[in-house]
């Protein structure tokens, strides 16, 4: 047998460049790159070995390993999944940083290679710089702590284990089913040490995305569900995306009649002013898309993890006859809510559903699918209106939306995570195109958001990627700025200075209680001044470009200039920490307590256990 000698690191990064896809007929790697931040866990034998491919391979520097991280995720997420980068960092601290963004990837069900340097397998200097030590286990290390994040986990204790580890970890963030983060713990000494791998094993491989078809008694019974349904709707999430379902959506919506509302991972699955369109579903949802979800007879979830946010914490659907349809590739999450499933890729399961249903709709259905119609139209004037341009300075976050909506073409990509916004742009922002609305909310990470956006960048660099954040997310990550000035990323970032963590604030006060710790200005212990924060002045000495604006008007001047602009740049403005869209939306769980000495608590408390009353708890 033809071998190679190379050194565990050299072994897995030639694996990883020899691994390739076909994606829309180009030949491209599975492997974009890899971000790296060394340290003494990583430096010498992943350092190394990227260091002689660095012109094949790239490795991209960045300031914080979370956000690196987040930046993988987003490029994956941009890629559709078909692509996506690998993270390295040294042991201790900088492995540990990458916990939140595998927990992110993790319930996002998104593709993140994570290379974690780990202490020494041989122990001989234990315990090393960094080494936690566990009193009684000394198999048990820091990097166990990416075990319940991970869809796969394993620690290389010798070279020769890459051999069989490395294919389950290609085919798990290949997968459409059970993809997600992969954790590899590297030993710093094993990075380091060499052996005889077989040539065979960095041969080129080409990953098909896979397609599993439908069992033939799951499509019967969604075929008999289908048909039978007076008032159906779907709900498309993320899945319908990432299998490239959109264009089979749009006509099998149009054909039968079947009004579409969408996820945050879902939105942009249809135009906005599609015929079927009715936009945005659940708690952050439109009035329209949720009028129908209360009355439908049929919930047809496409792609969808049914979350709290979709399901209005349970309490959405409230037809007592209605039918679930999991249409998902994932087992686990098509039966949810006692969905009936159907367990298939989605573009192929909507084909052969096609096949299977008469053309010929009902006159009930029909009446059903004009007055989705009109409840969209009517939303969109509602989205006209509350996110018009106004005069006067602390405008609403809808009046942001619609200044930044206003300045992006058809091609650019909006990018949010946590705070008030994302549920102001699932409820507003409109999208022609998969992939335009960029908004994590599976794990709604605080800091994803410029991180994430040089990811979005990276993976389309042709268009203009929106970052909106809050002032509360921007304080809590911002370092990735300097890194698109670094990688010339351009970014527009607008930052929504609201005096704090608004959203929690107002959620505070929906819960009865008084303002608390949230905003800086109200029940904030203060002992010395309310920092007046320069995010202006913070951001151009990342590197950036920036400018504060007091209005709508001066933000639209700034969004032209920062179009011209060739670096990063960043817009602060003050905004309204009170009003956002009363509009639409549908009640959340949060519990309030059950005892308590403020009067407003236990009035909340009251609503509350009737609120819960009509959540639905039946599988
Ligand atoms: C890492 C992280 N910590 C805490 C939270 C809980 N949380 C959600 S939104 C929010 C406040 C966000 O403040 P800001 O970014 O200013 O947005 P705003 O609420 O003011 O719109 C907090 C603390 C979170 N989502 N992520
Ligand atoms: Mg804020």
């Amino acid at each position: 047998m033809k071998t190679i000698r190379l050194t565990t690191a050299q072994a897995l990064v030639r694996y990883m460049m020899a691994q390739r896809v076909i994606v829309e007929e180009r030949d491209l790697p599975l492997f974009a790159g890899t971000f790296a931040i060394f340290g003494h866990g990583n430096v010498a034998g992943m350092g190394e070995a990227l260091y002689q491919v660095r012109d094949q391979f790239p490795t991209f520097r960045a300031h914080n390993e979370q956000a690196m991280a987040h930046a993988a995720i987003a490029y994956a997420k941009t890629r559709m999944r078909r692509q996506m980068m690998a993270c390295t960092t040294s042991v201790g601290p900088g492995a540990t940083n990458m916990i939140t963004a595998a927990a992110l990837a993790h319930v996002n069900r998104l593709p993140l290679l994570l290379l974690p340097g780990d202490v020494f397998a041989n122990r001989r200097p234990d315990p090393v710089l960094q080494q936690i030590e566990n009193f009684t286990d000394p198999t048990t290390v820091a990097n166990d702590c990416f075990k319940p994040v991970s869809r796969y986990w394993d620690r290389i204790t010798r070279p020769e284990q890459l051999i069989t580890s490395l294919p389950q970890a290609i085919r798990t963030l290949t997968s459409p089913s059970d993809c997600g983060p992969v954790t590899l713990c590297l030993p710093e000494d094993v990075q380091a040490e060499s052996y005889d791998y077989p040539a065979v094993f960095f041969e080129r491989h080409y990953h098909d995305q896979l397609r599993p078809e439908p069992d033939r008694g799951e499509l019967t019974r969604g075929l008999d569900i289908l048909s039978r349904a007076k008032k159906p709707l779907i709900i498309a999430g993320g899945g319908v995306l990432y299998s490239g379902a959109t264009d089979s959506l749009a006509s099998f919506a149009e054909r039968y009649m079947i009004p579409v509302a969408e996820t945050q991972a879902g939105k942009g699955s249809l135009p906005w002013n599609h015929k079927s369109a009715v936009g945005a579903v659940g708690v952050t949802g439109s009035a329209a898309a949720n009028e129908l979800a209360r009355e439908a007879d049929v919930v047809f979830a496409i792609g969808c993890r049914l979350s709290d946010f979709t399901t209005g914490s349970r309490s959405l659907f409230q037809n007592p006859d209605v039918t679930l349809l999991g249409l998902n590739v994932c087992a686990f999450d098509s039966i949810k809510h006692r969905a009936e499933p159907l367990v298939c890729d989605a573009k192929v399961g909507l084909e052969k559903l096609d096949h299977g249903l008469s053309s010929t709709v009902s006159a009930a259905r029909k009446a059903w699918y004009d007055r989705a119609y009109g409840l969209a139209q009517g939303w969109h004037e509602v989205t006209d209106q509350l996110t018009a341009k106004v005069d006067g300075d602390c405008p609403t976050d809808a009046q942001v939306v619609g200044a930044v909506q206003r300045s992006a073409g058809a091609q650019d990509v909006v990018v949010c995570a946590a705070g008030g916004l994302p549920g102001e742009l699932h409820k507003h922002w409109r999208t022609d195109q998969p992939g335009g609305y960029h908004v994590e909310y599976g794990y709604s990470c605080m800091g994803y958001e410029i991180a994430g956006g040089l990811g979005v960048k990276m993976a389309k660099p042709d268009s203009t990627v929106f970052v909106v954040v809050g002032d509360g997310s921007y304080l809590m990550m911002n370092s990735e700025i300097a890194t698109s000035v670094l990688l010339n990323r351009k970014l527009v970032i607008v930052v929504l200075d609201n005096g704090g963590f608004g959203c929690i604030n107002r959620l505070q006060q929906g819960c009865g209680n008084e303002s608390f710790n949230n905003l800086f200005a109200e029940g904030t212990r203060v002992d010395g001044e309310i920092p007046q924060v320069d995010f202006a002045a913070h951001a151009a000495s990342l590197g950036a470009e920036s400018t504060e604006v007091t209005d709508v008007a001066g933000l639209e001047q700034a969004l032209k200039q920062a179009r011209r602009h060739s670096r990063t740049s960043v817009i602060v403005i003050r905004t309204d920490a009170k009003t956002t869209t009363q509009e639409g939306g549908n009640w959340w769980d949060v519990p309030m307590a059950e005892i308590s000495s403020s009067e407003d608590v236990s009035a909340a408390r009251q609503v509350y256990q009737d609120k819960i009353k009509h959540q639905k708890v039946d599988g």
